[in-house]
C-alpha cells in the first residue's frame, strides 16, 4: 500500500469508529452527545492519533486493536480545543471550519460536552485496559497524565496567565511544551510503550515528540499570521488579538520559518537513526511543515 494510502486509510478507520461511537447516543441527556459529535466529526488532522497508530505500527501490525485508545487521544484533544474556544479562554468563533460548540449549543453545554469527551476517552482507555497487560496500562496513564495539570492543563494555565504580558523565552518554551507538545508527545511514548519498543528506541521516540511538538506550535504561530481562515477553518490573527507572547513575536517571522524547517530536519534525522521502518512517521512529520491548516 502507498504511504499516503496508509495514513488516510487509518484517518478513515478512526473517523468511522468515532462516529460510530457517539451516533445514537443518549436519551434526555441526548443533547451533550450532540454536542460532542458536533465537534468531533467538524473536520480535526487527527495528528495526534496518528501518530499513536504510526508509531504502533512500527512494532504491530494490526493498529484495530488500539483504535479505541487513537480515538480516546482525538476526544481529549477535541475536548481541549471546544474549551479553549469558550469566551473564558480565547473567546472564538470558528473551529474547524465551523461555528465554536458554544455558538451552537450555548456555552453551558459547550462545557459540558468538553468534560464528556474528556470523561469518555479515560472510560474507553479503562475499558481498553480490562484484562491486557501492564504496557497497555503503562500507555493509557501516559495519556493521561499527558493531558492533565503538569501536561496540556499546565500549559493552558500558563497560557491564560501570561495574556497581555510580555514573557520570558523560557515560560514560553515551557507553556507550548505543555499546552501543546506534551498531547504529542504522549501519543508517541505511549504507543512505543504499549507495543514494547526498547529504551533506547523509546528515547529517541521521546526526542522526537518533544521536537515536533515544538516544530508543530511554531507552523501553528506562523498559521495563525499568514495562513487564510478559509483554509485554516479558524480566525487569523488570534495571537495578535489576545495580545500573546508567540515564537513569532520572539523571533520574527523569518526566523521561525527557519527554525520550523530546521527542527523538522532534526525530526526526519531521529527518525532515519531508528532500527525499523519509520517512513509512515516521516510522511506525516513532512505534512505537519508543509500544511496549510
Ligand atoms: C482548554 C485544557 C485546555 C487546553 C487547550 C490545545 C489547546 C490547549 C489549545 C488550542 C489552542 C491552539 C490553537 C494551540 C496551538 C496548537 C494546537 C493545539 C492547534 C490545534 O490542533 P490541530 O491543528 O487541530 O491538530 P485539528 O482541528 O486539526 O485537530
Amino acid at each position: 500500500m502507498e504511504i499516503k494510502g496508509v495514513i488516510e486509510t487509518l484517518r478513515e478507520e478512526l473517523n468511522k469508529y468515532l462516529y460510530d461511537y457517539m451516533e445514537g447516543k443518549g436519551s434526555y441527556n441526548k443533547r451533550v452527545y450532540e454536542a460532542m459529535q458536533y465537534s468531533l466529526d467538524a473536520g480535526g488532522k487527527r495528528i495526534r492519533p496518528l501518530l499513536f497508530l504510526l508509531t504502533y505500527k512500527l512494532y504491530k501490525t494490526d493498529c484495530n486493536e488500539v483504535m479505541d485508545i487513537a480515538a480516546a487521544i482525538e476526544m481529549i484533544h477535541t475536548y481541549s480545543l471546544i474549551h479553549d474556544d469558550l469566551p473564558a479562554m480565547d473567546n472564538d468563533d470558528l473551529r474547524r471550519g465551523k461555528p465554536t460548540n458554544h455558538k451552537v449549543f450555548g456555552e453551558a453545554i459547550a462545557v459540558l460536552a468538553g468534560d464528556g469527551l474528556l470523561n469518555e476517552a479515560m472510560s474507553l482507555m479503562f475499558r481498553h485496559c480490562i484484562g491486557k497487560k501492564d504496557n497497555a496500562i503503562r500507555a493509557c496513564s501516559i495519556i493521561s497524565e499527558s493531558a492533565g495539570a503538569d501536561g496540556m492543563v499546565g500549559g493552558q494555565t500558563v497560557d491564560i496567565l501570561s495574556e497581555n504580558t510580555k514573557i520570558p523565552i523560557d515560560q514560553l518554551y515551557y507553556m507550548h511544551s505543555k499546552k501543546t507538545g506534551a498531547l504529542i508527545k504522549g501519543s508517541i511514548i505511549s504507543a512505543a510503550v504499549y507495543a514494547g519498543a526498547s529504551k533506547a528506541e523509546i528515547d529517541k521516540l521521546s526526542y522526537y515528540g518533544e521536537k515536533l511538538g515544538l516544530a508543530f506550535q511554531i507552523k501553528d504561530d506562523i498559521l495563525d499570521l499568514t495562513g487564510d481562515t478559509a483554509l485554516l477553518g479558524k480566525n487569523i490573527k488570534s495571537d495578535l488579538n489576545n495580545n500573546k507572547t508567540t515564537f513569532i513575536s520572539t523571533y520574527g517571522i523569518n526566523k521561525c520559518k527557519e527554525m520550523c524547517n530546521s527542527i523538522t530536519s532534526e525530526c526526519i534525522g531521529v527518525l532515519n537513526g531508528m532500527s525499523v521502518d519509520t517512513s509512515y512517521l516521516k510522511d506525516l512529520t513532512s505534512f505537519l511543515l508543509n500544511r496549510e491548516k
